[in-house]
């Protein structure tokens, strides 16, 4: 209870920050993109990250309130980068659960990054498989629509959750993120490995982009690359940071 009235405190008090952490071509090396890590910068216990409070703001009914502050930072901090020279780049935000049970999840996204003045082409949405799962036929709905508006659908953590291959044949989904985990494991577990490989020629196959997660060591990049993967992102690339030490990263890498 302490927690979610300092929550709402720190909504209203402006203490949430954006970190940014960077995506590269895995073939080219390019930087195509960035993802929005959201922490919070509690007064008296410094830096808090997401995991220590999202589900608490999702039993509090608070997850609305900071996931639209997510989406219009993330729009604000995108225009930012291109005003200094960081341009053309996509932005990747988190979507909970029960934010995208919202009835109104669709509208109030698009009018956030209308507002934000950022095409939505440049907005890539990630969501789970759990949420897909549930209510499938809402879902399809909302995603056909986010779709229509020009949002680019990611499903993160793809093969940690209840898949059905099902639906990636019924909703549109642009990126499958290969979780961590089979990253982590990639070289001391074969069958980690092989799940890799299975979901990049899946994605492949079937017109997706792929993003690795969790790339820590040259040896995961390069096999990542050799098994066809698109994008790669870790703390080989860079950990998560402030927007403006996103930019300087940026600038001096290109
Ligand atoms: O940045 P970090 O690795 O600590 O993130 C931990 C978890 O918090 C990840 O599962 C990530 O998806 C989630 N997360 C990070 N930022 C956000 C956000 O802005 N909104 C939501 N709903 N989840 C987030
Ligand atoms: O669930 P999601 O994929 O949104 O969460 C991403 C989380 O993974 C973030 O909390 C981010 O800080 C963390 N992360 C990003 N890159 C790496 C990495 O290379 N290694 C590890 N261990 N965690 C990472
Ligand atoms: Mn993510
Ligand atoms: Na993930």
């Amino acid at each position: 209870l302490q927690l979610e009235m300092d929550l709402r405190r720190a909504l209203a008090q402006q203490e949430f920050v954006l970190y940014f952490q960077p995506k590269l071509d895995a073939v080219s090396g390019a930087l195509t993109g960035a993802e929005a890590l959201i922490r919070w910068r509690d007064p008296r216990h410094g830096l808090i990250p997401p995991n220590r409070f999202i589900p608490v703001a999702e039993e509090a009914g608070l997850i609305e309130p900071i996931g639209q502050w997510v989406l219009s930072e993330a729009c604000r901090q995108l225009l930012r980068w291109q005003a200094l020279g960081v341009a053309g780049l996509s932005l990747a935000v988190n979507v909970s659960a029960r934010q995208f049970k919202q009835a109104d999840f669709v509208a109030s996204t698009e009018a956030l990054v209308r507002a934000g003045g950022v095409a939505p082409a440049l907005i890539e949405l990630e969501l789970t498989e759990s949420m897909l799962m549930s209510d499938a036929g809402q879902t399809a709905e909302k995603l056909h629509e986010l779709k229509a508006l020009g949002f680019s659908i990611a499903i993160d953590d793809f093969g940690t959750g209840f898949s059905s291959l099902h639906y990636l044949r019924h909703f549109p989904v642009d990126v499958l993120k290969i979780d961590q985990s089979f990253v982590r494991e990639m070289f001391d577990d074969a069958a980690a490995l092989a799940i890799i490989d299975a979901v990049i020629a899946l994605a492949n196959a079937l017109g997706m982009g792929s993003v690795a997660e969790g790339v820590e060591t040259e040896a995961q990049r390069a096999t990542l690359r050799e098994h066809g993967c698109r994008t790669v992102q870790g703390y080989l690339i860079a950990r998560p940071m402030p927007s403006d030490e996103f930019v300087g990263w940026a600038r001096a890498y290109r």
